[in-house]
C-alpha cells in the first residue's frame, strides 16, 4: 500500500486554526504538507503498531530515504527503510525490517532500537547512524556505519545509559569526531557534545545547551532533533523542549546556533518555540502532543528544509521551511540570555 491511502482517523478540529489566516498558530517558519501524515502504519507491508521518528537523507540517485522507527505489535522498535523519488509519497518500503535489534551480540538492544539520526561523512564515504539502544540499564546511544542501508557495521554503545538524542557531525572538529547527545541526571537533561579520535573512545565532554528552568517551554528537558545544519553563521540546531503539565508532556521545537569551530559555544538561542503540536495528527496518538523530527533534507536551492517528524509517536509528517528564514528569526527572537532571563 502506498502513502496515498491516508489515515482518515485524524479529523481536523477547525478551532485549532486562526480564523483570519486559516493557518495554525505557531511561528509560521514551517508549513505542514497538505498530505500529512505522509506515512502511517496503514502503509506498512507487514503488521506494525506505528511508524515515527525517522532519520532522513537525500541519496546520490536523488531519492529521499527515511530510516523509520517502526514499533511492532510487541511494543519493541526496529528500523526500516522507506524510499521515495519526491520525498512526499509513493514510498517504497523494505518488505521486512532493515535493521533489527541484535541482542545476542548487542545486549543493549534487547528492548529495541529507536530514533535514528543519519549523517553522511565524506571522509569515510559512509553514513553514520546514531540511534537509541534500549535495554535493562535504560536507553543509551549506539552507532552504526553503512554505505547502502543494506549492511551495517555496528560500533555498539558509544554513550551509556541514560543517554539518547544523538547525531554525529559530518566532519572532524580540531582533528576529532564530534557527537551531540543528551545524557540525563536527576538534575536535568541537557545537550552535550563529546569528541573521539576513532568513533569508539569518547572524551572531552562539554555541555552544549542547557534546558531552561521554571516556567519556560523548554524547562528541565531538551534534546537534539535532526542533525545540525552547517551554515556560514554556524551550526543551526533544531532541538526539542519538553513541557511537563498536569495532563502529560508537550514536545515542541526550538532553534539555536553554535560556533562552527567550537560547537559547544551557543551563539544564539530562540526565546519561544518555533513549531509545536497543533494539527490533529500531532495532538492525538499513542503519545499525544508530540512533534519529534530526527531528519531533514535540504532542497537543491541550498535553503529549503524538508523536515521529517514523528507525530504523536504514531505516524510520519513533513513540514517545509527555510534556512535563511530560521537564521533571521533567531536574529529577532533570541533576547532572553542577554536579559538574564533564564
Ligand atoms: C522521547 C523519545 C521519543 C518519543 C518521545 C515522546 O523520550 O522516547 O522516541 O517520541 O519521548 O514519547
Amino acid at each position: 500500500m502506498t502513502s496515498t491511502a491516508k489515515d482518515t482517523s485524524h479529523t481536523e478540529n477547525i478551532k485549532d486554526r486562526n480564523p483570519k489566516t486559516g493557518s495554525f498558530c505557531d511561528t509560521g517558519l514551517f508549513r505542514r504538507h497538505v498530505g500529512n501524515p505522509i506515512l502511517s502504519r496503514r502503509d506498512w507491508p507487514y503488521p506494525i503498531n506505528s511508524v515515527f521518528n525517522a532519520a532522513a537523507v537525500r541519496l546520490a540517485d536523488g531519492d529521499t530515504l527515511l530510516l523509520c522507527r517502526v514499533e511492532d505489535l510487541r511494543g519493541l522498535s526496529h528500523l526500516s527503510v522507506a524510499r521515495s523519488a519526491n520525498g512526499i509519497n509513493e514510498w517504497r518500503i523494505d518488505t521486512a525490517a532493515t535493521l533489527m535489534p541484535n541482542p545476542r551480540e548487542y545486549p543493549e538492544e534487547i528492548w529495541g532500537i529507536e530514533d535514528p539520526r543519519i549523517t553522511y561523512v565524506p571522509e569515510l564515504e559512509q553514513y553514520a547512524i546514531a540511534y537509541t539502544s534500549f535495554a535493562r540499564g535504560g536507553p543509551g546511544v549506539s552507532l552504526a556505519l553503512t554505505k547502502d542501508f543494506k549492511s551495517f557495521e555496528r560500533y555498539g554503545v558509544v554513550m551509556p545509559p541514560e543517554d539518547k538524542d544523538a547525531a554525529l557531525l559530518p566532519r572532524r572538529i580540531g582533528g576529532n569526531w564530534a557527537l551531540i547527545h543528551r545524557p540525563v541526571t536527576s538534575l536535568g537533561a541537557h545537550m552535550w557534545i563529546s569528541y573521539s579520535p576513532d568513533l569508539r573512545y569518547w572524551g572531552n565532554h562539554k555541555v552544549m545547551l542547557e534546558a531552561r528552568r521554571g516556567g519556560w517551554w523548554d524547562a528541565n528537558k531538551i534534546g537534539l532533533c535532526s542533525p545540525p545544519i552547517e551554515t556560514a553563521k554556524g551550526w543551526l540546531v533544531i532541538y526539542h523542549g519538553v513541557r511537563q503539565t498536569a495532563s502529560g508532556c508537550i514536545y515542541r521545537l526550538g532553534l539555536a546556533l553554535f560556533d562552527l569551530q567550537r560547537p559547544d559555544i551557543c551563539l544564539q538561542r530562540g526565546d519561544s518555540w518555533m513549531f509545536g503540536p497543533e494539527a490533529p495528527y500531532e495532538r492525538h496518538g499513542d503519545v499525544s502532543d508530540v512533534v519529534f523530527p530526527c531528519g531533514q533534507t535540504i532542497g537543491s536551492d541550498g535553503d529549503t528544509v524538508n523536515l521529517y517528524y514523528g507525530a504523536a509517536d504514531s505516524c510520519m509528517a513533513l513540514a517545509t521551511g527555510s534556512i535563511s528564514a530560521m537564521l533571521s528569526w533567531l536574529d529577532g527572537n533570541s533576547s532572553a540570555r542577554e536579559a538574564g532571563n533564564y
